[in-house]
C-alpha cells in the first residue's frame, strides 16, 4: 500500500496546511511530532529497512522501538502537503534510546525537527500522566504570540485572561496554560523545561516565541491551540480599541460552566474564596 496514503500523512498534509493558511507557521515556524501504531505503519513500511541512523543527542529510553512521523528541520508548513516525502519522516527510536531509526521520508537528505528533544521529552511526560497522549504540537500562533509582549507572563494571570475572552475556554482546557520565560530554541534545556510543564498543561507558552500543544490526536491538540489563539485574538481585539471591558466572564460563571460540563479544572487559577486547591478530584 502506498504510505501516501495512509491517514496518518494525510492529516499530518491537512494539519500543516491548516496551520500555514492561518498564518501561524511562518517559513519554516512550528513542527509537529505524532507517535503512530506499529500494526499501522507496518501495512506500509518494511519496519526491518532502515535507511538512515540519525544521532538525537539526548536520551529517550521510555520510548524505544517506539515510531513517529515528524516534520524536518527547515521544512515549511507551506510545502508538507505538496512533498511529503522531504517534509515528514517516519522515525523508530532505536534500542540505544538516542538513535533515530529513519523508516520513510526526508528523502533529501534531511532530518527531523531541531526542537526534537522538546517533542520526545514532552512525550515522555504527557505519556506518563495520560497514556493516551499521541500529538505534539509546537506553532507561532499570531495573537497568543502578540499577547505575550502586553500580558504578564504569569500562569495563574494569562490562564485566567484566557478563560475570561471566551466562554467554552475553561471547559477546552481546564488544565489552563503553563508559560516558560524566553529561553534559547532547540536545546535539550528547554526540551527538559517544556516536559516539566508538560506534566501538569497540555498547553505550555514558550514566551516571546509561541506555544506547544499536547493531545490524543491531531484534531484534539490542533483545536487546544486554536482555542487559546481564538481567545487570545478577542483579548488583542478589545486590548485595541483602547476601551476598558466592562463587560467579562466572571469566575462564578467559569465554575458553573466548569460543573456543568464536568471538567476537573485548575481552582487555584479562579480568585475565588476557598479555590486554592488544585484538583477537584
Ligand atoms: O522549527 O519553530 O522553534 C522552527 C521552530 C523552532
Ligand atoms: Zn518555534
Amino acid at each position: 500500500m502506498d504510505i501516501l496514503n495512509a491517514k496518518f500523512v494525510k492529516e499530518m498534509c491537512d494539519t500543516t496546511a491548516n496551520m500555514y493558511r492561518l498564518g501561524w507557521d511562518e517559513r519554516n515556524g512550528g513542527n509537529i511530532s505524532y507517535l503512530l501504531d506499529e500494526e499501522e505503519v507496518a501495512k506500509y513500511l518494511d519496519l526491518s529497512k532502515i535507511s538512515r541512523n540519525i544521532d538525537m543527542g539526548f536520551k529517550a529510553d521510555p520510548l524505544i522501538g517506539k515510531i513517529f512521523i515528524v516534520t524536518g528541520t527547515g521544512k515549511y508548513f507551506k510545502n508538507v502537503e505538496k512533498e511529503p516525502e522531504n517534509n515528514l519522516g517516519i522515525i523508530r527510536i532505536g534500542k540505544d534510546g538516542h538513535t533515530a531509526e529513519l523508516l520513510w521520508g526526508f528523502e533529501d537528505g534531511s532530518k527531523f525537527t531541531s526542537e526534537l528533544p522538546a517533542h520526545l521529552m514532552s512525550h515522555m511526560a504527557r505519556l506518563s500522566v495520560d497514556p493516551e497522549n499521541r500529538v505534539i504540537i509546537h506553532s507561532h500562533p499570531t495573537n497568543t504570540l502578540a499577547m505575550n509582549y502586553i500580558h504578564e507572563l504569569d500562569e495563574k494571570k494569562f490562564t485566567h485572561t484566557l478563560w475570561e475572552m471566551c466562554t467554552e475556554c475553561i471547559v477546552v482546557f481546564p488544565d489552563g496554560v503553563g508559560v516558560l520565560p524566553w529561553m534559547l530554541c532547540g536545546t535539550n534545556e528547554i526540551g527538559e523545561a517544556t516536559a516539566k510543564k508538560m506534566k501538569e498543561f497540555r498547553l505550555v507558552v514558550w514566551a516571546l516565541h509561541g506555544i506547544y500543544g499536547a493531545g490524543k490526536s491531531l484534531d484534539e491538540t490542533f483545536g487546544l491551540i486554536e482555542t487559546v489563539e481564538k481567545a487570545a485574538q478577542i483579548y488583542m481585539l478589545t486590548e485595541a480599541t483602547g476601551k476598558e471591558r466592562i463587560n467579562t466572564i466572571k469566575d462564578e460563571d467559569m465554575v458553573k460552566l466548569a460543573q456543568y460540563f464536568g471538567v476537573d479544572y485548575r481552582r487555584d487559577f479562579l480568585n475565588l474564596p476557598g479555590q486554592s486547591i488544585k484538583r477537584i478530584s
